[in-house]
């Protein structure tokens, strides 16, 4: 390592980018006439070795024997469930390919416009049957797998979730895919190929959940296609020098390697394939000889070892304070490894684009006409920087130029509104791995002197427009004083995109009137939107619901594909709201899908789950805002009240069983605990003779997008009860009511717009409203009032538990804690209101035939949350792009 530098390498690359070329982006040379020319050899010989989709059951039987004869290296005789899965696998992915290579040959032919899609985390779970629904060869593989011997459940059953994501940011990704294929838009996807997918949680027997790796590519992943050839050298660390004003240079550091992997993204009723491109990290060399010849072995493979570390793992992210609470020491560590994923990524994406617009040879100026890059939360955000430093200091741009382009390249979303979920990263430690990012960062801060970019082309500062007004300064800058200096990435990445937008109309307004209000007020109102989310009906009713799907088609005589792409058309349903016959085949159609749950709950955990009761289901990520403590507390309340009663008044009870699934993020202690008490609540409740014909309670392990896919189907109520003002959206609510299943829920995120859509007699909302919820802050810090005053059940269940009534009296002190002391979360709040909805449900679920209805009404009214619509609109309103579709000829 040097600081010499060489005055004529000044402002141009440390080194070329090394390049070699991929596979896509070929065009045939055309002649004079603009006749094709076939560009090597015998083009009808070619033409002759060329395979199309498989379309019929013979070509697609022989397609997977060769696969299990030649990729598999077996035979009918030694070919078990798993090895007829990856034939079966394989050969689907041929087809994949095949409409690939077409969609992106005809990508390249046309140039349009092209959005990317940037996420730290994609939750696709599995594949095999998505790719077959899409496809539009379900039928055709079933008979073929059939005439081979196997069953086509057995085999789907096989394949493990591809779970590269914690919960709902990275599924809507998933969503997000599926739809911009199936919409023909012009999308890829970015991200990380970790090694070990979302950890595997177990539960030991006291209740705890104890977490195991995931090493979900351990039996090959056939969706992937390696693309050993396309790779990026990515730097850390070094040390960067100022230049000019706005130029500079960074050498030396740590140099790994990006390496592609792509998965395909088939479009549904479509050719359309699109692209998700996930990098994967390798040492630049094996290992460093000189330390390997001086006897150092450990030295040199050290730095191999922390290339790999990069995208080994994926990060879980858990409450900042928290983490600095209980592990500080491995929070330092982890926090570096977890800014190299961030930047590695974005650095080996955007080298990609860059790449692949270049090729066109067009100016950079013209990259906004061509690129649109939407960021997924600010897990992307140095994105921004990064393409800044390739514009000054690899491209000569000036800043002004590079500034005006970068901000009409970005979009960015925003997930959250919970202050300790913003990210913030400590100055010395970006100064540390990325010393000319840091640079730049507090150059587009304006080096303290004004938050508008330094030299940026509209001159208007917050100086300007707010002279002397130093609080808003200090409040909108970059960077964070204190010790350390931090720097706020959700400022960078709204300072530096063309559009920002939360995901539920409430969050987009909370984003405009909290974390970024003052952005507002500097930049105008109109930059600041609104994009609900949506879910894929293709995943979250038909593949997850067969038997709904089909009823759905019979009804509303359509063919399933054309439903599918316009889910407005279940409106239809509603006329057949007071048709007796419809009804009870919805009904028998809820009923078989609990029974395909308790046949779940009995074959996986071995026991047996009631199915003539309401099934109440709550799933998701395990944390104090969306309240699962509330839920718990309130089984609790449920059982005293029942152990009350004589058994004659029980009779009257509405029998029910209570579902929970969700993963706590491991350091998340408090998080954990209420996994721990739901675990021994329900051991107690379900094993107690008096009560057990009216409540039971389950928690299922290691929920996962395919457990999701067979409880979502079998509920009758879902809860989603987060504090109001702190789910941005939730997008199980829509699957749930998608389902026809009902909604419990505070009046919060997406629930919001899916009881405009279905109607608030339709929902059973509670709890205080979003205004309200500072205030009540306010009052349990300066005015408590006792909780055996405030809300007398509530106290009752506490004591209860403290009591031991569900064993390890002491045990759950500090989660109780919460609640009795700050209750951030207003528990003591919502308790009652909460109580009161619950006996709501009860009372109208009694009434069968009317609930069958409420039901109906729910799934005909979910059109708008189709993530077709989604993606429609990020396409129009904000990347500019169109659909590209692939000719329909096969
Ligand atoms: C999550 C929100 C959910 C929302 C999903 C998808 C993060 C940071 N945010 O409410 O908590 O549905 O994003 O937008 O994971």
């Amino acid at each position: 390592m040097t600081s010499t530098i060489d005055p004529k390498a000044i402002g141009k690359p440390v080194r070329a980018r090394r390049h070699v070329r991929t596979l896509t982006g070929y065009l045939p040379e055309v002649d004079a006439t603009g006749k094709e020319h076939w560009p090597r050899g015998e083009e009808e010989v070619w033409q002759a070795g060329l395979r199309g989709v498989d379309q019929d059951v013979p070509s697609i039987t022989k397609s997977i024997v060769n696969h299990v004869q030649t990729s598999l290296a077996r035979q009918a005789y030694n070919l078990d469930d798993l090895g007829a899965y990856q034939a079966a696998a394989l050969s689907v992915r041929d087809n994949l390919l095949v409409n690939w290579n077409e969609t992106q040959l005809n990508y390249t032919r046309k140039n349009p416009k092209r959005a990317y899609y940037l996420s730290l985390e994609f939750l696709m779970g599995r594949t095999l049957d998505n790719a077959l629904l899409n496809l539009g060869l379900k039928e055709q593989y079933r008979d073929g797998i059939k005439k081979l011997g196997f069953s086509v459940e057995d085999i789907l059953d096989k394949e493990r979730d591809a779970a590269l994501g914690n919960g709902g940011l990275g599924r809507l990704a998933a969503c997000y895919l599926d739809s911009g294929s199936s919409t023909e838009l012009p999308l890829w996807g970015y991200g990380l190929r970790y090694k070990y997918g979302i950890f595997q949680q177990l539960i030991s027997p006291e209740g705890n959940q104890l977490e195991a790796p995931d090493p979900w590519l351990d039996n090959q992943n056939p969706w992937e296609l390696p693309r050993l050839d396309v790779t990026y050298e990515v730097r850390f660390y070094g040390h960067a020098e100022r230049l000019s004003d706005s130029r500079g240079v960074w050498q030396g550091g740590q140099e790994v390697l990006a390496v592609a992997y792509d998965v395909m993204i088939p479009g549904y009723g479509t050719k359309n394939t699109n692209n998700l491109r996930l990098w994967e990290s390798k040492p630049k060399r094996g290992f460093d000889l000189n330390s390997f010849n001086a006897g150092n072995y450990e030295a040199a493979v050290a730095s191999s070892n922390s290339a790999d570390a990069i995208t080994s793992l994926l990060y879980v992210p858990v409450l900042h304070l928290l983490i600095e609470i209980l592990i500080p020491s491995s929070s330092i560590v982890g926090k570096e490894l977890r800014l190299k994923q961030q930047y590695f990524w974005t650095a080996a994406s955007l080298a990609d684009i860059i790449r692949r617009f270049k090729q066109q040879g067009k100016p950079l100026k013209e990259l906004p006409d061509f690129v649109a890059i939407q960021l997924n939360d600010t897990h992307p955000t140095l994105a921004i920087p990064e393409l800044m430093r390739i514009l000054l200091d690899e491209e000569d741009l000036n800043w002004e130029q590079a500034w005006s382009i970068v901000t009409n390249v970005f979009f960015y979303t925003n997930h959250t509104v919970l202050p300790e979920a913003l990210e913030k990263w400590p100055v010395p430690l970006i100064e540390h791995v990325l010393p000319r990012h840091l640079q730049i960062i507090y150059d587009i801060t304006g080096i303290n002197k004004a938050v508008a970019p330094l030299g940026s082309s509209s001159k208007v500062t917050v100086e300007r427009k707010f002279p002397g007004d130093r609080d808003r300064l200090a409040r909108m800058s970059l960077i964070e004083e204190g010790q350390p200096k931090q720097v706020r990435m959700a400022h960078l990445a709204a300072i530096g995109s063309r559009k920002v937008n939360g995901v539920a109309e409430l969050h987009s307004d909370l984003v405009r009137t909290t974390i970024l209000k003052d952005f507002v007020e500097f930049e105008g109102s109109s930059k600041y939107s609104n994009v609900t989310n949506g879910i894929t009906p293709r995943r979250w009713l038909d593949q997850c619901n067969p038997e709904l799907s089909d009823l759905i088609t019979k009804t509303l005589k359509l063919d399933k594909v054309v439903w599918l792409k316009d889910l407005t058309k279940l409106d239809g349903l509603l006329e057949f709201t007071e048709d007796a016959a419809f009804r009870k085949e919805w009904a028998a159609i809820k009923q078989r899908n609990k029974e395909r749950l308790a046949n779940y709950v009995q074959t996986t955990l071995g026991l047996t789950v009631r199915t003539d009761a309401m099934f109440d289901v709550q799933i998701k990520r395990l944390h104090e805002y969306k309240r699962q403590t509330l839920n718990i507390l309130g089984v609790i309340h449920r059982y005293l009240t029942l152990k009350g009663q004589t058994p004659e008044e029980r009779k009257k009870a509405n029998p029910r069983v209570v579902f929970f699934a969700g993963k706590a993020a491991p350091a998340y202690y408090i998080a954990k605990l209420t996994i721990r008490l739901i675990v021994n609540v329900a051991r107690v409740i379900n094993a107690d003779p008096d009560t057990k014909d009216y409540l039971q309670l389950y928690f299922l392990p290691d929920y996962s997008v395919s457990l999701a896919e067979v409880l979502i189907p079998a509920s009758d109520i879902s809860q989603h009860i987060s504090t109001a003002g702190t789910e941005a959206s939730g997008t199980s609510n829509m699957k749930f009511c998608l389902n026809g299943g009902l909604l419990l829920g505070t009046v919060d995120g997406a629930n919001i717009e899916i009881a405009e859509e279905v109607g608030e007699s339709n929902v059973f909302f509670f709890g205080h409203l979003t205004p309200a919820v500072e205030d009540l802050r306010y009052q349990h810090l300066y005015h408590p009032v006792p909780l055996e005053e405030k809300c007398p059940a509530l106290h009752r269940v506490l004591e209860q538990v403290s009591a031991g009534l569900f064993d390890d009296a002491d045990i759950y002190e500090p989660l109780l804690n919460t609640i009795r002391q700050n209750d951030y979360y207003l528990l003591t709040d919502d308790f009652d209101s909460y109580i009161a909805a619950l006996a709501m449900v009860d009372e109208a679920y009694a009434d069968k035939e009317e609930w069958t209805k409420k039901s109906i009404r729910t799934t005909a009214k979910m059109g708008k949350f189709s993530s077709d619509r989604a993606i429609l609109d990020y396409a129009e309103s904000f990347w500019n792009i169109e659909p590209i579709p692939v000719s329909t000829k096969k």
